[in-house]
């Protein structure tokens, strides 16, 4: 019983630095991270919903946020990551049987990846500062 503050103590810690880390990562959107995707046409913030893949083929590795999270690109598209953030960071795809290039840990430069000719969606994220479904993720969705 006499161990019980201490490990409320713990875990009330732990909680203090996940919801820091939440609102470092989601204080660029300004928006709450629990809205669901409304469907409208605007898009108009980065979003991390199912609606917020942005159509380009460059992603900005930034201290733990890709920018944009989510992107959209023609099957065999290039995509480039630049880093532009002070902390190193990496881009590891989740599912290692795709074939796509993961790229080493590093603070600074670029990594390019040749997306398959075939659809579908491909998620990746920093293992330093991510899991696959949380932190710093993202995915790179490939439709014809
Ligand atoms: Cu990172």
């Amino acid at each position: 019983m006499k161990q019980t503050p201490v490990r409320r103590s713990r875990i009330a810690g732990l909680s203090a630095l996940g919801l820091a880390f939440a609102l470092v990562a989601c204080g660029g959107s300004g928006s709450s991270p629990s809205d669901p995707p409304n469907g409208g046409p605007t898009n108009g913030g980065p979003g991390n919903g199912n609606g917020g893949l942005v159509a380009t083929t460059s992603v900005g590795v930034g201290d733990f946020i890709f920018d944009p999270p989510g992107i959209q690109v023609d099957p065999g598209a290039e995509v480039t990551w630049t880093w532009q953030g002070q902390e190193p960071h990496n881009v590891t795809w989740v599912d290692a049987g795709a074939g796509l290039m993961s790229s080493a840990t590093q603070s600074q430069g670029t990594h390019e990846v040749t997306m398959p000719q075939s659809t579908g969606e491909f998620a990746y994220y920093c293992t330093l500062h991510g899991t696959p479904t949380s932190g710093m993720h993202g995915r790179v969705v490939v439709v014809d």
